[in-house]
Protein backbone atom coordinates (compact mmCIF):
# COMPACT_ATOMS: atom_id res chain seq x y z
CA UNK A 1 0.00 0.00 0.00
CA UNK A 2 1.47 3.35 -0.89
CA UNK A 3 0.68 6.32 1.12
CA UNK A 4 -0.68 9.88 -1.05
CA UNK A 5 1.91 12.69 -0.07
CA UNK A 6 -0.59 15.47 1.43
CA UNK A 7 -0.09 19.39 1.72
CA UNK A 8 -0.24 20.33 5.44
CA UNK A 9 -3.84 21.92 4.94
CA UNK A 10 -5.00 19.22 3.59
CA UNK A 11 -3.91 16.99 6.59
CA UNK A 12 -5.73 19.50 8.76
CA UNK A 13 -8.82 19.75 6.88
CA UNK A 14 -9.20 16.25 8.40
CA UNK A 15 -9.34 17.32 11.60
CA UNK A 16 -12.24 18.86 13.27
CA UNK A 17 -13.58 21.29 16.00
CA UNK A 18 -13.86 19.44 19.64
CA UNK A 19 -11.56 16.49 17.63
CA UNK A 20 -9.34 14.55 20.49
CA UNK A 21 -6.14 14.60 19.05
CA UNK A 22 -2.49 12.87 19.84
CA UNK A 23 1.33 14.33 18.76
CA UNK A 24 3.91 12.57 18.67
CA UNK A 25 6.84 13.52 20.37
CA UNK A 26 8.31 14.21 24.34
CA UNK A 27 9.78 17.88 25.23
CA UNK A 28 10.21 19.64 21.86
CA UNK A 29 11.99 16.26 20.45
CA UNK A 30 9.93 14.50 17.97
CA UNK A 31 6.26 16.58 18.00
CA UNK A 32 4.87 17.78 14.63
CA UNK A 33 6.14 20.21 13.06
CA UNK A 34 3.81 21.60 10.20
CA UNK A 35 -0.02 20.39 10.43
CA UNK A 36 -0.07 21.28 13.76
CA UNK A 37 1.08 25.06 12.17
CA UNK A 38 -1.45 24.80 9.33
CA UNK A 39 -4.21 23.78 12.09
CA UNK A 40 -3.59 26.77 13.82
CA UNK A 41 -4.34 28.53 10.78
CA UNK A 42 -7.05 27.22 9.88
CA UNK A 43 -8.69 27.75 13.45
CA UNK A 44 -7.46 31.22 13.29
CA UNK A 45 -9.94 31.57 9.81
CA UNK A 46 -12.77 29.68 11.17
CA UNK A 47 -12.61 32.31 14.08
CA UNK A 48 -12.28 35.17 12.12
CA UNK A 49 -15.76 33.77 10.48
CA UNK A 50 -17.16 33.55 13.62
CA UNK A 51 -16.78 30.03 14.01
CA UNK A 52 -15.42 28.05 16.93
CA UNK A 53 -12.23 26.00 16.21
CA UNK A 54 -10.73 23.98 19.36
CA UNK A 55 -9.03 20.47 19.70
CA UNK A 56 -8.08 18.89 23.12
CA UNK A 57 -4.51 18.33 22.65
CA UNK A 58 -2.56 15.12 24.28
CA UNK A 59 1.23 14.76 23.98
CA UNK A 60 4.15 12.99 25.15
CA UNK A 61 5.10 15.95 27.50
CA UNK A 62 5.55 19.39 26.81
CA UNK A 63 6.09 20.15 23.27
CA UNK A 64 7.77 23.31 21.52
CA UNK A 65 6.09 26.60 19.38
CA UNK A 66 5.01 24.55 15.97
CA UNK A 67 2.54 23.19 18.59
CA UNK A 68 1.99 24.34 22.16
CA UNK A 69 2.99 27.69 20.83
CA UNK A 70 1.05 27.94 17.46
CA UNK A 71 -2.33 26.34 18.03
CA UNK A 72 -2.11 28.43 21.86
CA UNK A 73 -2.16 31.68 19.82
CA UNK A 74 -5.06 30.81 18.26
CA UNK A 75 -6.64 29.38 20.62
CA UNK A 76 -7.13 26.36 19.19
CA UNK A 77 -6.76 24.34 22.09
CA UNK A 78 -9.80 23.37 24.82
CA UNK A 79 -8.42 20.20 27.01
CA UNK A 80 -4.00 19.86 27.17
CA UNK A 81 -2.90 16.73 29.20
CA UNK A 82 0.28 16.71 30.40
CA UNK A 83 3.23 18.77 31.11
CA UNK A 84 3.50 22.21 29.32
CA UNK A 85 6.73 24.68 28.89
CA UNK A 86 5.60 27.14 26.26
CA UNK A 87 5.22 30.40 28.06
CA UNK A 88 1.94 31.34 26.12
CA UNK A 89 0.30 28.17 26.64
CA UNK A 90 1.84 28.65 30.27
CA UNK A 91 -0.62 31.78 30.08
CA UNK A 92 -3.23 30.56 28.79
CA UNK A 93 -3.16 27.26 31.06
CA UNK A 94 -3.15 30.43 33.74
CA UNK A 95 -6.05 32.88 32.44
CA UNK A 96 -8.37 30.18 32.11
CA UNK A 97 -8.12 29.77 28.19
CA UNK A 98 -6.94 25.97 28.40
CA UNK A 99 -8.48 23.56 30.13
CA UNK A 100 -4.54 22.19 31.75
CA UNK A 101 -4.97 18.80 33.27
CA UNK A 102 -1.06 17.77 34.57
CA UNK A 103 -0.88 13.87 35.30
CA UNK A 104 2.46 11.86 36.56
CA UNK A 105 4.11 11.17 32.69
CA UNK A 106 4.04 7.88 33.36
CA UNK A 107 0.28 7.68 33.70
CA UNK A 108 -0.41 9.88 30.28
CA UNK A 109 -0.70 6.41 28.37
CA UNK A 110 -2.60 4.32 30.13
CA UNK A 111 -4.80 6.99 30.64
CA UNK A 112 -5.58 7.77 27.54
CA UNK A 113 -5.95 2.97 27.01
CA UNK A 114 -8.25 3.08 29.82
CA UNK A 115 -10.53 5.86 28.28
CA UNK A 116 -10.22 8.74 30.71
CA UNK A 117 -10.28 11.26 27.93
CA UNK A 118 -12.17 9.25 25.60
CA UNK A 119 -11.72 8.06 22.06
CA UNK A 120 -9.11 9.63 19.77
CA UNK A 121 -9.74 10.75 16.60
CA UNK A 122 -6.48 12.19 15.34
CA UNK A 123 -2.72 10.74 15.69
CA UNK A 124 -0.27 13.53 14.19
CA UNK A 125 2.95 11.38 13.82
CA UNK A 126 6.44 12.89 12.97
CA UNK A 127 8.61 9.69 11.44
CA UNK A 128 11.75 9.49 10.06
CA UNK A 129 12.03 6.50 7.30
CA UNK A 130 9.20 4.54 6.78
CA UNK A 131 7.66 1.68 4.33
CA UNK A 132 4.61 0.73 2.64
CA UNK A 133 3.30 -2.06 4.97
CA UNK A 134 2.97 1.00 7.62
CA UNK A 135 6.23 0.02 9.37
CA UNK A 136 7.90 3.77 10.51
CA UNK A 137 11.25 4.33 12.41
CA UNK A 138 10.32 7.52 14.57
CA UNK A 139 12.59 10.38 15.55
CA UNK A 140 14.49 12.51 18.46
CA UNK A 141 11.22 12.26 20.77
CA UNK A 142 9.22 8.62 21.74
CA UNK A 143 6.61 10.25 23.87
CA UNK A 144 3.45 8.15 23.65
CA UNK A 145 3.69 7.44 19.98
CA UNK A 146 2.99 3.38 20.28
CA UNK A 147 -0.29 4.50 22.46
CA UNK A 148 -1.23 7.08 19.99
CA UNK A 149 -1.46 5.05 16.95
CA UNK A 150 -2.89 1.95 18.78
CA UNK A 151 -5.59 4.49 19.69
CA UNK A 152 -6.39 6.39 17.02
CA UNK A 153 -9.23 6.73 14.43
CA UNK A 154 -6.96 8.09 11.69
CA UNK A 155 -3.14 8.98 11.60
CA UNK A 156 -1.29 11.72 9.62
CA UNK A 157 2.15 10.90 9.16
CA UNK A 158 4.64 13.47 8.84
CA UNK A 159 7.85 12.35 7.05
CA UNK A 160 10.98 14.67 8.05
CA UNK A 161 14.03 14.90 5.76
CA UNK A 162 15.61 17.00 9.05
CA UNK A 163 17.86 14.16 9.66
CA UNK A 164 20.39 12.95 7.84
CA UNK A 165 21.41 9.90 9.71
CA UNK A 166 19.29 7.23 10.29
CA UNK A 167 17.72 6.45 13.57
CA UNK A 168 17.04 3.14 13.26
CA UNK A 169 17.84 1.29 16.16
CA UNK A 170 17.58 3.98 18.66
CA UNK A 171 14.02 3.21 19.70
CA UNK A 172 12.68 0.56 21.95
CA UNK A 173 8.59 0.66 20.98
CA UNK A 174 6.38 -1.41 23.78
CA UNK A 175 2.72 -1.34 24.79
CA UNK A 176 2.86 -2.98 28.08
CA UNK A 177 -0.83 -5.30 28.61
CA UNK A 178 -3.26 -3.22 30.41
CA UNK A 179 -4.98 -5.20 33.65
CA UNK A 180 -6.21 -7.40 34.45
CA UNK A 181 -3.45 -9.10 31.86
CA UNK A 182 -0.74 -6.84 32.94
CA UNK A 183 2.87 -8.07 33.67
CA UNK A 184 6.15 -7.58 34.71
CA UNK A 185 8.24 -4.88 32.64
CA UNK A 186 11.29 -6.94 32.09
CA UNK A 187 13.85 -4.19 32.15
CA UNK A 188 16.63 -5.56 34.58
CA UNK A 189 19.03 -2.94 33.79
CA UNK A 190 19.06 0.04 31.97
CA UNK A 191 20.14 -1.36 28.28
CA UNK A 192 17.83 -4.08 28.14
CA UNK A 193 15.65 -3.78 25.25
CA UNK A 194 11.99 -5.02 25.06
CA UNK A 195 10.21 -3.77 22.23
CA UNK A 196 10.56 -2.98 18.95
CA UNK A 197 12.58 -0.86 16.40
CA UNK A 198 10.12 -0.15 14.21
CA UNK A 199 6.78 1.01 15.05
CA UNK A 200 3.73 -0.44 13.13
CA UNK A 201 0.91 1.51 12.03
CA UNK A 202 -2.28 -0.42 10.86
CA UNK A 203 -1.64 1.09 6.93
CA UNK A 204 -5.98 1.98 6.33
CA UNK A 205 -5.55 4.36 9.44
CA UNK A 206 -3.58 6.26 7.34
CA UNK A 207 -4.70 9.22 5.93
CA UNK A 208 -1.46 10.62 4.19
CA UNK A 209 2.36 11.69 4.50
CA UNK A 210 3.12 15.33 4.93
CA UNK A 211 6.69 16.44 4.03
CA UNK A 212 8.66 18.17 6.34
CA UNK A 213 12.34 19.77 6.97
CA UNK A 214 12.18 21.62 10.20
CA UNK A 215 14.93 21.29 13.28
CA UNK A 216 13.66 20.38 16.90
CA UNK A 217 13.97 24.75 17.39
CA UNK A 218 16.29 23.53 20.91
CA UNK A 219 18.29 26.41 22.13
CA UNK A 220 21.51 26.10 23.92
CA UNK A 221 21.82 26.12 28.06
CA UNK A 222 22.45 28.83 29.99
CA UNK A 223 25.83 28.82 31.18
CA UNK A 224 26.48 27.72 34.21
CA UNK A 225 27.01 30.41 36.30
CA UNK A 226 28.47 30.24 40.15
CA UNK A 227 25.24 28.94 41.68
CA UNK A 228 24.12 26.33 39.48
CA UNK A 229 27.78 25.29 39.58
CA UNK A 230 27.94 25.68 43.28
CA UNK A 231 24.97 22.96 42.77
CA UNK A 232 26.39 20.47 40.76
CA UNK A 233 29.40 20.38 42.63
CA UNK A 234 27.67 20.06 46.10
CA UNK A 235 25.81 16.74 44.67
CA UNK A 236 28.69 15.15 43.25
CA UNK A 237 30.35 15.73 46.76
CA UNK A 238 27.66 14.53 47.96
CA UNK A 239 26.80 11.19 46.03
CA UNK A 240 31.27 10.88 46.19
CA UNK A 241 30.94 10.79 50.13
CA UNK A 242 27.74 8.21 50.12
CA UNK A 243 29.66 5.67 47.88
CA UNK A 244 32.46 6.07 50.37
CA UNK A 245 30.18 5.33 53.07
CA UNK A 246 29.71 2.33 51.14
CA UNK A 247 25.44 3.48 51.06
CA UNK A 248 26.21 3.41 47.14
CA UNK A 249 27.60 0.74 45.36
CA UNK A 250 30.94 0.88 44.04
CA UNK A 251 29.84 0.93 40.36
CA UNK A 252 26.88 3.36 41.10
CA UNK A 253 23.32 3.73 40.48
CA UNK A 254 21.86 5.13 37.27
CA UNK A 255 20.86 8.15 37.02
CA UNK A 256 18.02 10.29 36.50
CA UNK A 257 18.19 13.64 35.80
CA UNK A 258 15.45 16.40 35.50
CA UNK A 259 14.84 19.26 33.01
CA UNK A 260 16.17 22.64 33.03
CA UNK A 261 19.56 24.71 33.83
CA UNK A 262 19.93 23.45 37.39
CA UNK A 263 19.98 19.59 36.18
CA UNK A 264 22.18 20.37 33.38
CA UNK A 265 24.00 21.87 35.62
CA UNK A 266 23.97 18.46 38.44
CA UNK A 267 25.57 16.17 35.35
CA UNK A 268 28.26 18.65 34.78
CA UNK A 269 29.07 18.41 38.61
CA UNK A 270 28.72 14.70 38.13
CA UNK A 271 31.60 14.76 35.22
CA UNK A 272 33.74 16.94 37.10
CA UNK A 273 34.30 15.12 40.48
CA UNK A 274 36.95 12.52 39.74
CA UNK A 275 35.46 10.14 42.38
CA UNK A 276 31.90 9.53 40.68
CA UNK A 277 32.60 6.84 38.52
CA UNK A 278 31.40 6.21 34.88
CA UNK A 279 27.42 5.45 35.51
CA UNK A 280 24.59 4.86 33.41
CA UNK A 281 21.36 6.78 33.22
CA UNK A 282 17.89 5.74 33.33
CA UNK A 283 15.57 9.23 32.93
CA UNK A 284 12.84 10.79 30.29
CA UNK A 285 15.28 13.73 28.84
CA UNK A 286 18.43 13.12 28.11
CA UNK A 287 19.98 16.87 27.08
CA UNK A 288 23.46 18.06 26.01
CA UNK A 289 25.59 17.07 29.02
CA UNK A 290 25.13 13.56 28.14
CA UNK A 291 26.14 14.27 25.22
CA UNK A 292 29.40 15.32 26.43
CA UNK A 293 29.31 13.19 29.27
CA UNK A 294 29.39 10.11 27.14
CA UNK A 295 32.25 11.90 24.88
CA UNK A 296 34.26 11.97 28.31
CA UNK A 297 33.67 8.03 28.89
CA UNK A 298 31.62 9.33 32.13
CA UNK A 299 28.11 7.59 30.96
CA UNK A 300 28.06 4.90 29.19
CA UNK A 301 24.37 4.40 28.57
CA UNK A 302 21.42 6.30 29.03
CA UNK A 303 17.70 5.15 28.33
CA UNK A 304 15.27 8.14 27.83
CA UNK A 305 12.43 8.95 26.37
CA UNK A 306 13.73 11.51 24.20
CA UNK A 307 16.74 13.21 22.59
CA UNK A 308 16.20 16.67 23.87
CA UNK A 309 19.18 18.09 22.42
CA UNK A 310 19.97 21.67 21.41
CA UNK A 311 20.02 22.04 17.51
CA UNK A 312 23.60 22.75 17.79
CA UNK A 313 24.19 19.94 19.62
CA UNK A 314 22.01 17.48 17.15
CA UNK A 315 23.92 18.70 13.86
CA UNK A 316 26.81 17.13 16.15
CA UNK A 317 25.12 14.14 16.86
CA UNK A 318 24.52 13.40 14.17
CA UNK A 319 28.08 13.64 12.77
CA UNK A 320 28.93 11.25 15.08
CA UNK A 321 26.16 9.20 15.62
CA UNK A 322 27.79 5.58 15.38
CA UNK A 323 29.10 6.53 18.33
CA UNK A 324 25.90 6.62 20.24
CA UNK A 325 24.28 3.92 18.59
CA UNK A 326 25.17 1.22 21.46
CA UNK A 327 24.70 4.60 24.46
CA UNK A 328 21.05 5.66 23.93
CA UNK A 329 17.77 4.09 23.86
CA UNK A 330 14.43 5.70 23.80
CA UNK A 331 11.62 4.10 24.93
CA UNK A 332 8.17 5.27 25.72
CA UNK A 333 7.16 7.83 28.36
CA UNK A 334 5.14 5.19 30.36
CA UNK A 335 7.98 2.88 30.08
CA UNK A 336 11.04 5.75 30.96
CA UNK A 337 9.40 6.66 33.72
CA UNK A 338 8.09 3.69 34.78
CA UNK A 339 7.62 2.97 38.83
CA UNK A 340 8.17 -0.37 38.88
CA UNK A 341 11.88 0.16 36.84
CA UNK A 342 12.64 2.76 39.32
CA UNK A 343 12.10 1.32 42.19
CA UNK A 344 14.08 -2.12 40.64
CA UNK A 345 17.00 -0.30 39.36
CA UNK A 346 17.31 1.63 42.38
CA UNK A 347 17.49 5.29 40.37
CA UNK A 348 19.85 8.33 41.95
CA UNK A 349 17.08 10.70 40.98
CA UNK A 350 17.56 14.40 40.74
CA UNK A 351 14.69 17.10 40.22
CA UNK A 352 14.25 20.53 40.36
CA UNK A 353 11.96 22.10 43.14
CA UNK A 354 10.55 25.81 42.99
CA UNK A 355 10.42 25.85 46.36
CA UNK A 356 10.87 22.88 49.14
CA UNK A 357 9.81 23.77 53.12
CA UNK A 358 11.68 23.04 56.18
CA UNK A 359 10.11 19.42 56.68
CA UNK A 360 10.90 18.13 53.06
CA UNK A 361 8.02 18.97 51.18
CA UNK A 362 8.73 20.16 47.67
CA UNK A 363 6.56 22.19 45.19
CA UNK A 364 7.90 21.46 41.55
CA UNK A 365 4.79 23.34 39.80
CA UNK A 366 2.69 26.28 40.94
CA UNK A 367 4.04 29.68 42.37
CA UNK A 368 2.84 30.84 45.12
CA UNK A 369 -0.03 28.10 45.11
CA UNK A 370 -1.52 29.14 42.08
CA UNK A 371 0.39 29.94 38.86
CA UNK A 372 1.26 27.11 37.07
CA UNK A 373 4.91 26.87 36.05
CA UNK A 374 5.37 23.62 33.40
CA UNK A 375 3.91 21.04 35.43
CA UNK A 376 5.21 17.76 37.73
CA UNK A 377 6.17 15.83 34.49
CA UNK A 378 8.47 13.13 35.67
CA UNK A 379 9.46 14.00 39.10
CA UNK A 380 6.76 12.64 40.66
CA UNK A 381 7.14 8.85 39.14
CA UNK A 382 10.96 9.30 39.88
CA UNK A 383 10.67 10.71 43.20
CA UNK A 384 8.21 8.76 44.99
CA UNK A 385 10.06 5.16 43.58
CA UNK A 386 14.29 5.99 43.02
CA UNK A 387 16.24 4.08 45.78
CA UNK A 388 17.85 7.97 46.59
CA UNK A 389 15.37 11.10 45.97
CA UNK A 390 16.95 14.39 45.64
CA UNK A 391 15.74 17.72 45.11
CA UNK A 392 17.88 20.45 43.58
CA UNK A 393 17.32 24.41 43.60
CA UNK A 394 19.24 27.97 43.91
CA UNK A 395 18.18 28.88 48.18
CA UNK A 396 17.30 32.28 46.68
CA UNK A 397 15.03 33.53 43.52
CA UNK A 398 14.59 36.75 41.81
CA UNK A 399 18.04 38.44 43.26
CA UNK A 400 17.32 37.09 46.68
CA UNK A 401 13.56 38.29 47.14
CA UNK A 402 12.25 35.01 47.33
CA UNK A 403 13.58 32.25 49.36
CA UNK A 404 13.35 29.17 47.56
CA UNK A 405 13.10 27.27 50.98
CA UNK A 406 10.22 28.56 53.10
CA UNK A 407 8.08 27.29 56.26
CA UNK A 408 5.29 25.31 54.24
CA UNK A 409 5.11 25.09 50.62
CA UNK A 410 2.12 27.01 48.74
CA UNK A 411 1.41 23.80 46.77
CA UNK A 412 2.96 20.43 47.48
CA UNK A 413 3.50 17.71 44.77
CA UNK A 414 6.33 15.98 46.72
CA UNK A 415 5.53 14.98 50.02
CA UNK A 416 8.18 14.14 53.22
CA UNK A 417 7.53 10.80 52.78
CA UNK A 418 9.17 10.68 49.63
CA UNK A 419 11.31 13.57 49.42
CA UNK A 420 15.35 12.25 50.53
CA UNK A 421 17.82 14.74 49.94
CA UNK A 422 17.40 18.56 49.68
CA UNK A 423 20.50 20.36 47.75
CA UNK A 424 21.30 23.80 47.00
CA UNK A 425 24.40 26.30 46.50
CA UNK A 426 24.57 26.30 50.21
CA UNK A 427 24.51 22.71 51.00
CA UNK A 428 22.97 19.25 51.50
CA UNK A 429 20.27 18.64 53.45
CA UNK A 430 20.06 14.38 53.92
CA UNK A 431 16.91 14.06 55.61
CA UNK A 432 16.97 10.37 55.79
CA UNK A 433 15.85 8.49 58.64
CA UNK A 434 14.91 12.20 60.42
CA UNK A 435 11.71 12.90 62.50
CA UNK A 436 10.20 16.47 61.15
CA UNK A 437 11.94 19.19 63.91
CA UNK A 438 15.27 17.29 62.73
CA UNK A 439 14.92 17.84 59.04
CA UNK A 440 13.85 21.76 59.83
CA UNK A 441 17.18 22.37 61.59
CA UNK A 442 19.19 20.59 59.06
CA UNK A 443 17.72 22.43 56.26
CA UNK A 444 17.71 25.45 57.92
CA UNK A 445 21.53 24.86 58.98
CA UNK A 446 22.75 23.92 55.05
CA UNK A 447 20.37 24.95 52.75
CA UNK A 448 19.03 27.82 53.46
CA UNK A 449 20.33 31.47 52.03
CA UNK A 450 22.13 33.14 54.86
CA UNK A 451 20.00 36.34 54.46
CA UNK A 452 16.97 33.47 55.40
CA UNK A 453 18.40 31.95 58.28
CA UNK A 454 17.23 33.71 60.66
CA UNK A 455 13.90 34.69 59.48
CA UNK A 456 13.14 30.59 59.36
CA UNK A 457 14.69 30.66 63.17
CA UNK A 458 12.36 32.86 64.28
CA UNK A 459 8.88 31.36 62.56
CA UNK A 460 10.05 28.19 64.63
CA UNK A 461 9.52 30.20 67.34
CA UNK A 462 6.33 30.83 66.48
CA UNK A 463 5.03 27.48 65.77
CA UNK A 464 2.60 25.26 68.30
CA UNK A 465 4.18 22.18 70.16
CA UNK A 466 3.91 18.87 67.59
CA UNK A 467 5.53 16.25 65.77
CA UNK A 468 5.63 19.04 62.57
CA UNK A 469 5.71 22.35 64.36
CA UNK A 470 3.35 25.14 62.09
CA UNK A 471 1.79 28.09 63.05
CA UNK A 472 -1.00 28.05 60.69
CA UNK A 473 -1.41 32.07 60.52
CA UNK A 474 2.16 32.56 59.78
CA UNK A 475 2.70 29.30 57.16
CA UNK A 476 2.35 31.48 54.29
CA UNK A 477 3.80 34.53 55.69
CA UNK A 478 7.00 35.04 53.63
CA UNK A 479 4.96 34.18 50.54
CA UNK A 480 2.50 37.22 51.55
CA UNK A 481 5.37 39.74 52.24
CA UNK A 482 6.41 38.71 48.58
CA UNK A 483 3.34 39.49 46.94
CA UNK A 484 2.65 42.59 49.36
CA UNK A 485 6.19 44.21 49.09
CA UNK A 486 8.17 42.37 46.48
CA UNK A 487 10.77 40.88 49.08
CA UNK A 488 9.95 37.79 51.28
CA UNK A 489 12.48 39.80 53.50
CA UNK A 490 10.22 41.94 54.66
CA UNK A 491 8.46 39.30 56.87
CA UNK A 492 6.87 40.55 59.93
CA UNK A 493 5.82 37.51 62.27
CA UNK A 494 4.90 40.28 64.88
CA UNK A 495 1.73 39.76 64.32
CA UNK A 496 1.28 36.05 64.39
CA UNK A 497 2.30 35.72 67.71
O1 LIG B 1 12.16 32.40 36.27
O2 LIG B 1 12.38 32.13 33.84
O3 LIG B 1 11.68 34.31 34.86
O4 LIG B 1 14.05 33.49 35.11
O5 LIG B 1 11.27 29.82 37.66
O6 LIG B 1 13.81 28.59 37.34
O7 LIG B 1 15.99 28.32 38.53
O8 LIG B 1 15.97 28.66 35.98
O9 LIG B 1 15.18 26.51 37.08
O10 LIG B 1 15.08 26.03 34.55
O11 LIG B 1 15.79 24.36 36.29
O12 LIG B 1 13.36 25.10 36.11
C1 LIG B 1 11.00 23.65 38.62
C2 LIG B 1 10.44 25.10 36.66
C3 LIG B 1 12.84 24.75 37.36
C4 LIG B 1 11.55 22.86 36.27
C5 LIG B 1 11.44 24.10 37.24
C6 LIG B 1 11.47 30.90 38.59
C7 LIG B 1 12.89 31.37 38.29
C8 LIG B 1 12.90 31.30 36.78
C9 LIG B 1 12.95 28.77 36.26
P1 LIG B 1 12.61 33.15 34.91
P2 LIG B 1 15.33 28.09 37.21
P3 LIG B 1 14.93 25.48 35.92
C10 LIG B 1 11.62 15.33 34.64
C11 LIG B 1 11.55 16.25 35.76
C12 LIG B 1 8.94 20.18 37.15
C13 LIG B 1 9.00 18.94 36.29
C14 LIG B 1 10.16 18.06 36.60
C15 LIG B 1 10.25 22.06 36.20
C16 LIG B 1 12.08 30.03 36.49
O13 LIG B 1 12.58 22.01 36.70
O14 LIG B 1 9.37 22.36 35.42
O15 LIG B 1 10.80 18.13 37.62
N1 LIG B 1 10.13 21.01 37.05
N2 LIG B 1 10.42 17.17 35.66
O16 LIG B 1 13.12 32.66 38.80
C17 LIG B 1 8.97 32.16 42.03
C18 LIG B 1 9.98 30.42 43.23
C19 LIG B 1 10.74 30.11 42.06
C20 LIG B 1 10.53 30.89 40.91
C21 LIG B 1 12.04 29.35 40.48
N3 LIG B 1 10.12 29.73 44.37
N4 LIG B 1 9.11 31.44 43.15
N5 LIG B 1 9.65 31.90 40.88
N6 LIG B 1 11.36 30.39 39.96
N7 LIG B 1 11.69 29.17 41.78
C22 LIG B 1 11.65 15.96 33.22
C23 LIG B 1 10.27 16.19 32.62
O17 LIG B 1 9.31 16.12 33.28
C24 LIG B 1 10.11 16.45 31.13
Amino acid sequence: MSFPFISPEEAASYIHNGDNVGTSGFTASGTPKVVTVALAEKARQLHEKGEPFKINLYTGASTNDYVDGALTRADAIGQRMPYQGASVTREASNNGQINYYDPHLSHVSQDMRYGFVGDLDVAIIEVTEMNPAGDVILGAGLGMSPTLVQMAKKVIIEYSSYYRTSFRGFHDNYVPLDPPNRREIPIYKPSDRIGDTVLHIDPKKIIGVVPSNESESIRSFTKLNDTTRAIGTNVAEYLASEMRAGKIPPEFLPIQSGVGNVANAALYGLAENPEIPRFQMFTEVVQDAVMDLMQQGKCSFASTCALAFSDQAMLKFMDDIDFYRDKLLMRPGEISNHPEIVRRLGLIAMNTALECDIYGFVNSTHVDGTYMMNGIGGSGDFCRNAALSIFLCPSIQKGGNISAIVPMVSHVDHTDHDVKVIVTEQGVADMRGMAPMQRAKLIIDNCVHPDYKDIMRDYLKITRQGHMMHNLKAAFALHMAYLEHGDMRKVDFGKFV
